[in-house]
């Protein structure tokens, strides 16, 4: 497996997640908004990831961009079958339930925040919006903590990667 990434983005958890399941991978380098052979706007980079975001998987075949679903790809692939709940229903719905509120709500405050600091062209970003980015993490925090005590681990007493999803959202 490939990894493309860059440094301190959502990326991270990809490669967090493919060091717990313990597969062969390598990790390549990219640059942000370079045109170069390594950068996200150059021609290689953008056939496998059209809008050259990070995280980009490459098995094979298979190019898989969404950082969620790298994270279920590489546990489906992992010799430790309990990095995602596969036989217990309960786990696996609890399971997508943290997935889906760290990736839709909790992230949105989050990302709004830095698309209107820095990520967005300097145009497009509105100063007023970092305080609407404040009031909904505020509430998805709250939402938070009825979903997760912040004892032990996100899905019951073990490690998932619902743990790598909410760990590196927050950091
Ligand atoms: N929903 C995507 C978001 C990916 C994403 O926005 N990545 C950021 C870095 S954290 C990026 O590549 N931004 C570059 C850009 O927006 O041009 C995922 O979870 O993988």
């Amino acid at each position: 497996m490939k990894l493309f990434g860059m440094g301190k983005s959502r990326s991270f958890r990809a490669l967090w997640a493919l060091e717990e399941a313990g597969v062969e991978y390598e990790y390549i380098g990219v640059e942000f908004a370079s045109k170069a052979d390594n950068g996200t706007n150059g021609d290689m980079y953008r056939a496998l990831n059209c809008q050259g975001k990070v995280p980009t998987l490459v098995d094979g075949e298979l190019v898989l961009t969404e950082s969620g679903a790298i994270l279920n790809y590489v546990a489906a692939k992992s010799a430790d079958s309990t990095l995602i709940p596969a036989n217990d229903l309960v786990r696996r719905a609890k399971y997508d339930e943290m997935m889906c509120f760290v990736l839709t709500e909790l992230e949105q405050g989050l990302w709004s925040n830095g698309k209107h600091r820095f990520a967005l062209p300097e145009e497009y970003r509105i100063p007023e919006m970092l305080k609407t980015a404040t009031f909904e993490f505020d509430k998805a925090m709250n939402t938070l903590q009825h979903l997760f005590n912040g004892e032990g681990f996100v899905i019951g007493d073990e490690f998932t990667m619902a743990d790598i999803m909410l760990a590196h959202t927050l950091s």
